[in-house]
Formats: C-alpha cells, sequence, structure tokens
C-alpha cells in the first residue's frame, strides 16, 4: 500500500512538472530588416498598407516609443540576443564576412530559455558573424547560432547583399557540392569571374554605390564568390524558403515549449520580391517587398491559428533599425515612394542618431493574455533577454537591458526612463522625453543614402514631447537640462 500511494506522489509531482514546462508560452521573434516607423499602417503615419502586420497590432500592444538599440543591423541584433548595449562590444558594428562577435560564453536569449526547457530555432537572416578564424565554407562551420543558444538554424549568413549567397542550415551550406567548392574574398576577385563593376550586361539590377562584386542571379553584391553553383539561394524565393522553414520548425517542436527567432530579410537590399508580389504597393520592389514580409507574417499567424498554438504563443514583432531607401542599388525606392513616409515624422532613418535610425515599430501579441493596446511607454529591443527572464522563471539578467516583462506582456507597469542609441558606433542618450546628441566630426548627412546622420560640431538637445520631429536644437536655451544630460550619459557610459 505504502509503495502504491509512492508511486501515486511520484507520478502526481512529475505530471505537475510537465504541466509547467507545458504551460510556458512559445515565443517567435519576427524581426524585420530595415523596417520604419511609417512602414507599418497601424502606426497611421505612412501610406503603405500592411494589413497581417496591423491585425496582429492592433490586438496585441503597439508601442510607439520601441526602439532597436541601433540604427544598423548587427549591432541591433547583437543586444537583443546578450541584452548588452552594442558599444560595449568594439565588433559589434556593421559586419562584412566576419567571424562571430558574440562570446560563446556569453548569456545569450535562447541559452536562457534552453536553461527553462525550450527548444530553440533562428530562421532567417543573422547577420551575427561565424567561426573563429577564417571561414570554410566547405566545411560544417563553427561557432555560429547552434554555438550560442540554437538548436536549429537555418540562415542567410550575413545579409542578402553580401556574399556568400547561400543558406547555412546548422552550420552547414545547403546543398553544397564539393566537386565546386566556394571561394569568397572581400578584398579581390577570384580570375574570370564577372562582377557588377566590370559587366553591367550581365545586371537585372544595377548598383549605386558599393555592391558591385560577384553577380548572382543578375544582382551584383557586396564581395566576391567563386564556386557553390548548386548552393546559391534564389533571391525571389527566399521570402518562402524562410515562411516554409519557419513554418517547418514550429511543426517539428510545437509539443513543447519553443522559441523562434524569424528574421526577415525584407526591405533590406536587394529587394526582390517573387514575382507574385511585383507592383502590389504601386512603390516599387521595396514596398512590394515590405507586402511580401506582411503576407508572409500572415501565412506564419495562420499557421499558428491553424496549429492551435495562437492561446500559448507570444508574437513580438519589431525591426533591427529605421528605413533606408536608395541603400546602393538603383531600384526605385525613391522614385516611386510617392507620398508615403517610411520615418513617420521622425528625423533621419537607418544609420541615423536622429529617432528614425532607432526608434521602430514594436509590437507584442498574447492572445487572450495582452489586451489591444496602444503604449507610449519606453520599451528596447535590449530589454528582451531580461524581460522573457523574468516571464519564464529563470534568474538570468543582463546589466544593461530592464526587466519590462509587465509593460510588454501585460498591459501595465512602466517602461525605461532612460536608453542610450547608437548609430555606427555613436551614442545619443534618452532620458524621458529629452534626447542629447553629442558632437561628432563627419557629414551632417549622407549623401549616398540622403539620411541625416545626427553629426554636428555641437552639442544637440530636443526635447520629444513638443519636438518629436527634432527641429529645434534647445542645446543652448536650455543649458541647466543640457548639462544635465551630458553628465547622466557620461556616468552610463563610464567617462569620466
Ligand atoms: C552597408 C551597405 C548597405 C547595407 C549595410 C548593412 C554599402 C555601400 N552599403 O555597408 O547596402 O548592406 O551595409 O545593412 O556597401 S544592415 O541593415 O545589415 O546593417
Ligand atoms: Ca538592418
Amino acid at each position: 500500500m505504502k509503495r502504491i500511494l509512492f508511486f501515486l506522489l511520484l507520478s502526481f509531482f512529475f505530471s505537475c512538472e510537465t504541466k509547467e514546462s507545458k504551460t510556458l508560452p512559445n515565443i517567435i521573434i519576427i524581426y524585420a530588416d530595415d523596417l520604419g516607423y511609417g512602414d507599418v499602417s497601424s502606426y497611421g503615419v505612412g501610406k503603405l498598407q500592411t494589413p497581417n502586420i496591423d491585425k496582429i497590432a492592433n490586438k496585441g500592444t503597439r508601442f510607439t516609443n520601441g526602439y532597436s538599440s541601433s540604427a544598423t543591423c548587427s549591432p541591433s541584433r547583437y543586444a537583443l540576443m546578450t541584452g548588452t548595449y552594442p558599444w560595449r562590444n568594439k565588433r559589434a558594428k556593421i559586419l562584412t564576412g566576419a567571424n562571430l562577435i558574440i562570446d560563446t560564453l556569453e548569456m545569450t536569449l535562447p541559452k536562457m530559455l534552453k536553461g527553462k526547457g525550450y527548444q530553440t530555432g533562428i530562421v532567417g537572416k543573422w547577420h551575427l558573424g561565424l567561426g573563429d578564424s577564417k571561414i570554410d565554407y566547405n566545411q560544417r562551420i563553427s561557432p555560429g547560432p547552434n554555438e550560442v543558444g540554437f538548436d536549429f538554424s537555418f540562415i542567410m549568413p550575413d545579409t542578402q547583399d553580401r556574399v556568400p549567397t547561400v543558406y547555412l542550415e546548422n552550420g552547414s551550406v545547403l546543398n553544397l557540392d564539393l566537386n565546386d567548392p566556394i571561394d569568397v574574398s572581400f578584398e579581390k576577385n577570384f580570375e574570370g569571374e564577372p562582377t557588377g563593376k566590370d559587366n553591367p550586361e550581365l545586371l537585372s539590377m544595377m548598383w549605386h554605390h558599393g555592391h558591385n562584386g560577384s553577380i548572382v542571379n543578375g544582382v551584383p553584391r557586396i564581395g566576391f564568390m567563386k564556386g557553390g553553383e548548386q548552393a546559391k539561394w534564389s533571391d525571389i524565393d527566399m521570402a518562402d524558403e524562410f515562411l516554409n522553414q519557419a513554418k517547418k520548425y514550429v511543426d517539428t517542436v510545437k509539443e513543447n515549449p519553443f522559441f523562434l527567432f524569424y528574421t526577415l530579410q525584407q526591405p533590406h537590399v536587394p529587394r526582390t520580391p517573387h514575382p507574385r508580389f511585383e507592383g502590389t504597393s504601386g512603390m516599387g520592389p521595396r514596398g512590394d517587398a515590405i507586402v511580401e514580409a506582411d503576407w508572409c507574417i500572415g501565412e506564419l499567424y495562420k499557421h499558428l491559428k491553424k496549429s492551435n498554438l495562437l492561446e500559448n504563443t507570444i508574437l513580438i514583432l519589431s525591426s533591427d533599425n529605421g528605413p533606408v531607401l536608395n541603400d546602393g542599388y538603383y531600384d526605385d525606392a525613391v522614385e516611386k515612394l510617392g507620398n508615403h513616409t517610411p520615418s513617420g515624422i521622425l528625423r533621419g532613418g537607418k544609420y541615423s542618431l536622429f529617432e528614425a535610425g532607432t526608434r521602430v515599430p514594436f509590437i507584442t501579441y498574447w492572445k487572450g493574455n495582452i489586451k489591444p493596446q496602444v503604449s507610449d511607454q519606453m520599451v528596447s529591443q535590449i530589454d528582451f533577454l531580461n524581460s522573457i527572464a523574468s516571464l519564464v522563471g529563470s534568474e538570468i539578467r543582463s546589466n544593461d537591458g530592464v526587466d519590462l516583462a509587465d509593460v510588454l506582456f501585460e498591459n501595465k507597469g512602466k517602461g525605461r526612463s532612460e536608453l542610450v542609441l547608437e548609430a555606427q558606433t555613436k551614442t545619443a542618450f534618452r532620458k524621458d522625453n529629452w534626447v542629447l546628441i553629442p558632437p561628432y566630426p563627419g557629414p551632417s548627412k549622407s549623401i549616398n543614402v540622403n539620411i541625416e546622420l545626427g553629426n554636428a560640431a555641437a552639442y544637440q538637445l530636443f526635447n520629444l514631447e513638443n519636438d518629436l520631429s527634432q527641429q529645434n536644437n534647445l542645446a543652448e536655451s536650455e543649458s541647466e537640462k543640457l548639462n544635465e544630460m551630458i553628465s547622466r550619459y557620461q556616468s552610463i557610459l563610464g567617462v569620466k
């Protein structure tokens, strides 16, 4: 009898355990590339229509003060993964064929979730570097996503405009034929290989600045590549490929709590929407690529619904940095823009210290848990690690992140009061409604991409409360505020 009682108790204990791990919500972060604050129609400041994102935004919390850590990709992804400010890591800059910038001993969001029993996967753009010495694409590449917390990875190594134009699945090039090995260089071309610079007749898309290296699918890229013919991706099918991989991943792991980092390639250059999206936005390939991304998000949502996963899945949707029109190709992004405003009324864009560099679409959705709301609380992607850790009952915290679980997932609480913003290794500082941009050398505007960068000879100080477009520099008239801001900013940066 005693023994039966013991076993009953034991099985009760174990069933509680499984139940607890089962009720942990799945987490999916959908991360667009260069999608601007005004590119999502529910933000009400642009003209492009994104009905699928809106559906999620209107049923969840839509943050109007949501930030990526940086105005470019790799640093933002680094901060999202580690909860650490990217300016603390000298290697967290835009990467081109670089080695992994996350230390394999560093805590990451997927590692933390693995510790709580989650399955973890990434599908899409990586851009955090690979390997720790010269990368050989003909062998399994390590360390990479699988060594910093992901059980599964299906990635584009850097960006769509950089070689090698191949997918990596769990560290190995997909469809690689070892009789046609891959060679990559960012210094010089391989003999006899055509380039965008020398062979414009082979191009289906013309380069504007940079992007004149190897030609793949008629698109000239950054860098040079030889071999790997069979492994090269099809640009127009990339969105479908990532979507299918994401859905397949969900199907494989759905019996247990899972984390999926679904990192879209759109609307980063080269903009190559599938032909079925051509002309759908009336704004050329950039707009069409956003319509395509919106469709993908809708399809994933439908898939979750069909799989009865919506109630137990948190969806987080954001972008790695602000928008850019001409980022290196002649693709009509400027010419066909019409009256659409990718940055809304925010100043600047990608690469910029002004608001449009880092203030991005930022949405959380959890059916039956998050109530529909528009929130003006200040939140940052740097806070995902701490907030999600808090949500799933992990003790892990980064130093720079803030636990905003209540703001992000419970419609309550207060957001950040301060945040250091970064653009191309330069930093600015927001505290409450004030923004401080220290003096920096360099052009005030990038001629190539036609974006104001925020560089100026003197301090700039803006009050976003009545000057969201950062038009009135109050550095002189508000000298007391200026000094207060400088001193707090310097103390966070550790400057004496
Ligand atoms: C820049 C590229 C730009 C884009 C960016 C990375 C040139 C001239 N410009 O160096 O096109 O690829 O890097 O964008 O090569 S990000 O969103 O991944 O940070
Ligand atoms: Ca980006």
